[in-house]
C-alpha cells in the first residue's frame, strides 16, 4: 500500500513538473573541478540557471578534450536549445564546433575561447582577460619589489603555468613576459606547468627547490597552484611570503587566508561568478535579441596584504584583503 502510494506520489510529480517545466533546455560543457575558481564557477552557472526553472544538463569532462567532444555530441543529439562551452584547451574544436553550428543550437562561449572563435558562429561570450591578468601580476611584483627596495637586486623568478594549451595559461604567461622585459632585475629561471591543481603545484615547485638554490620569487597563473607550492616552500624550511614572494591569479577565499596569515603577498583577480551574466544573456536570446560577437571581460580587482600598490598599465592600486575578505563570495 505505501509503495503504491509513493509510487503514485512520484508519477504525480513527474507528471507536474512535465506540466509546469519550461521546455528550455541549457546544456552546460565544463571543463572539470581543477581549482576553487572551476568549482565557484560550475556552482554559479548551474545554480543560476536552475534557479530560472530551466531544464538544465550539465557535463565535467574531467580535464579530458575528448569528454568535451562527446559530451557536445550529446547535446546535439538531445536536441538542448543552448549549449554552454569552456574549452579545456583553445585548438582541436573545428569539427565539433561546427556540428554545433550546423545543428543550430545557440552556443555561449565562456571562460576559455577556442582559437576558432572567429570563424564559429556564437551567441554570446564571456572571459577573462588572461594577458591583462599576467601583466597585472608582473607589474604588482615589479611595484612590490620595488617598495621593498630591491629594485636593484637581481631577483630569480619561478613560474607555474596553467594547462598547456589553455588560452588562460597562454594569456597569462605572454602577458607576464610582456612586463618584466622591462624588469632585468626580475629573471626567469625557470617555468613549468602545474596544470592549474594544487597537488601539480606543489609537485613541481619541490622540483624546483631540489634544482634551484636561489628563488626569491613564484608567479603561479592561479592561486590553487600557489596554495600547493607553500607547502613544499614550508617543507624545504623557507617562509613562504618572505623568503619567497608569491603571486597568483583566481582571488578566492583561500587565497585570502593565506595573504592574511602572511604567506603568499597577492593575488589578480579573475572571477568566476559568470551565472547572471549567462542567465541574463539567455533571457535576452531567448527573446530573440541579438547579443554582439565579442567577448566581454567582467571587472577585476587586485588583493594583497596592505593594499596601495599599482598593478595596472592604467594606474589601478591594490586593495587590503583584510578589508575584503569578508565580501568574499568564492
Ligand atoms: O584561473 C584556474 C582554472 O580558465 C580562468 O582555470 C580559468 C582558470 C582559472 O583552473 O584556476
Amino acid at each position: 500500500m505505501k509503495k503504491t502510494l509513493i509510487m503514485l506520489t512520484a508519477l504525480f510529480l513527474s507528471l507536474s513538473l512535465c506540466v509546469g517545466a519550461s521546455a528550455v533546455t541549457i546544456a552546460f560543457s565544463q571543463i572539470g573541478q581543477e581549482s576553487d575558481w572551476r568549482t565557484a564557477n560550475t556552482d554559479s552557472v548551474s545554480n543560476a540557471i536552475k534557479a530560472e526553472g530551466w531544464d538544465y544538463v550539465y557535463d565535467d569532462a574531467q580535464q579530458k578534450q575528448e569528454n568535451q567532444v562527446k559530451a557536445l555530441r550529446n547535446f546535439i543529439s538531445q536536441n538542448v536549445d543552448y549549449i554552454l562551452f569552456t574549452g579545456v584547451v583553445s585548438t582541436g574544436w573545428d569539427e565539433v564546433l561546427k556540428e554545433v553550428n550546423e545543428a543550430e543550437i545557440p552556443l555561449v562561449l565562456l571562460d576559455r575561447m577556442p582559437d576558432n572563435i572567429d570563424d564559429i558562429e556564437y551567441a554570446a561570450a564571456f572571459g577573462g582577460d588572461f594577458v591583462e591578468e599576467g601583466r597585472r601580476m608582473a607589474l604588482w611584483t615589479a611595484n612590490y619589489v620595488k617598495k621593498l627596495g630591491r629594485e636593484n637586486e637581481e631577483l630569480n623568478v619561478v613560474i607555474l603555468e596553467g594547462t598547456t594549451g589553455a588560452d588562460a595559461a597562454t594569456g597569462r604567461q605572454n602577458g607576464i613576459t610582456e612586463i618584466l622585459k622591462d624588469y632585468p632585475n626580475l629573471k626567469v629561471i625557470a617555468s613549468q606547468t602545474g596544470n592549474f591543481t594544487r597537488a601539480e603545484g606543489q609537485a613541481v615547485m619541490e622540483s624546483f627547490l631540489k634544482a634551484h638554490d636561489k628563488i626569491d620569487v613564484l608567479l603561479a597563473h592561479n592561486d590553487d597552484m600557489a596554495l600547493g607550492a607553500i607547502e613544499s616552500i614550508k617543507a624545504a624550511g623557507l617562509q613562504p611570503g618572505k623568503d619567497i614572494i608569491i603571486v597568483g591569479c583566481d582571488a578566492p577565499k583561500t587565497a585570502f587566508d593565506a595573504i592574511i596569515a602572511g604567506e603568499m603577498n597577492a593575488t589578480i583577480e579573475c572571477t568566476p561568478l559568470y551565472g547572471p551574466f549567462v542567465v541574463d544573456a539567455l533571457k535576452k536570446l531567448m527573446a530573440g535579441e541579438e547579443l554582439g560577437r565579442e567577448v566581454i571581460h567582467p571587472e577585476e580587482s587586485c588583493f594583497d596584504a596592505e593594499g596601495g600598490i599599482v598593478y595596472s598599465l592604467d594606474g589601478r592600486v591594490s586593495e587590503k584583503a583584510a578589508d575584503k575578505i569578508g565580501e568574499r563570495l568564492y
